[in-house]
């Protein structure tokens, strides 16, 4: 065998026993990507859920872009909770109830994305009860899964 072949093989065989989490450099980068996700979801969430308790005033196409962004980012941390990522605020519980780490997060998922159509109706009231659902859909993954 020449050497680049050889070399191709080494670089498949290292592809093939490579660990869940090889789509990021190491385990901290894992880690860096679902909080840095989640923390950009939730200052867009923060801000459509502080116009509907009042703390901030009401802005329809604000409130629109905001919902449409953080339903967006609510599919983005999940890839870095692969095996062998334990670490952070995640309790290790995350890597022994799957399905229900998985249910809770694709509710999450669902409920950003309800509240996105919502808000794009600019019906505040209905963005309220919206932003109700979505916050206990955070609640409910935080209580059971981030310490
Ligand atoms: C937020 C935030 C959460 C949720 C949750 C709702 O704004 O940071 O974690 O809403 O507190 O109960």
């Amino acid at each position: 065998m020449n050497a680049i072949a050889s070399l191709a093989l080494a670089a498949a065989a290292v592809s093939l026993s490579a660990p869940v989490f090889a789509q990021f450099a190491n385990p901290q980068d894992a880690i860096k990507h679902r909080q840095s996700t989640l923390k950009e979801m939730q200052q867009n969430f923060a801000r459509v859920a502080g116009m509907a308790n009042g703390r901030f005033p009401f802005d329809a196409a604000e409130a629109a872009e905001k919902s449409q962004k953080a339903a967006d980012l609510i599919k983005l941390p999940w890839t870095g909770f692969g095996p062998g990522t334990e670490g952070g605020k995640a309790k290790p519980e995350i890597w022994k109830e799957q399905a229900k780490f998985k249910e809770l997060a694709d509710a999450s998922i669902a409920e950003m994305g309800k509240l996105a159509a919502v808000a794009k109706t600019g019906n505040l009231d209905s963005i309220k009860a919206s932003v109700g659902t979505t916050g206990a859909s955070c609640k409910a993954c935080h209580d059971a899964f981030r310490n």
